[in-house]
């Protein structure tokens, strides 16, 4: 059994249909943990880590956010507090005839039992901003992260189609990968 410490529901919607597919048991805990300013990697390793001695389990977290290259990576460790505060429209109008669109998603995960070190496992997926906001399906920056190879925005397809191909698939299947030979 592993326990993921998150506050966002979709996050675990997400991890939910990634693991079903998997002999491994998911429970969700919304702990809250002190987040360090820092990078996607330090925020991931510090909350495993004080989650997994406080609870007495093994447990993932996972921190992410949007990069976006036309504003040096920003929002980047930020995405969520701009999300709140910015939203969608405050993006596009930052990169309003901004002709270089492209954006990465990056998802850390962290996982630590007990008696044991962190580690970390990243997954991101590239794409672009579109010019407007697409599509009403999955969360926060969905609608306008356009994926050329889709020809859709995140906000268009559904968690089994995002599932396919996103950062938090990419990074969750790293760790799933390794736990399985542990
Ligand atoms: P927890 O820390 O409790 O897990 P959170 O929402 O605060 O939940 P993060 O600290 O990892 O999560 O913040 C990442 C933010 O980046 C998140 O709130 C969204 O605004 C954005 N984000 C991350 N993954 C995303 C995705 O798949 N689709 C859209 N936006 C995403």
């Amino acid at each position: 059994m592993i326990t993921f410490i998150t506050g966002n529901k979709h996050k675990v919607i997400e991890a939910e249909n990634i693991f079903k597919d998997y002999d491994i048991n998911l429970e969700h805990i919304d702990l809250g943990y002190c987040e360090p300013q820092g990078t996607l990697e330090e925020v991931a390793i510090s909350g495993a880590k004080y989650a997994s001695r406080k609870l007495n389990k093994p447990v993932i977290v996972e921190d992410a956010g949007l990069f976006i290259k036309a504003l040096k990576g920003f929002p980047g460790t930020y995405s969520s507090y701009v999300q709140e505060t910015l939203g969608n429209q405050g993006i596009l109008k930052l990169l309003d005839g901004v002709n270089d669109r492209y954006a990465e998603f990056r998802s850390v995960i962290g996982y630590c039992a007990p008696n044991s070190e962190p580690k970390i496992f990243l997954g991101k997926v590239i794409g672009e901003i579109a010019v407007e906001e697409k599509g009403d399906l999955g969360f926060a920056f969905d609608p306008i992260f356009y994926v050329p190879a889709e020809s859709k925005t995140f906000g268009e397809l559904t968690t089994e189609e995002k599932n396919q191909f996103s950062h938090r698939k990419n990074s969750l299947e790293k760790f799933i990968k390794w736990y399985s030979i542990q």
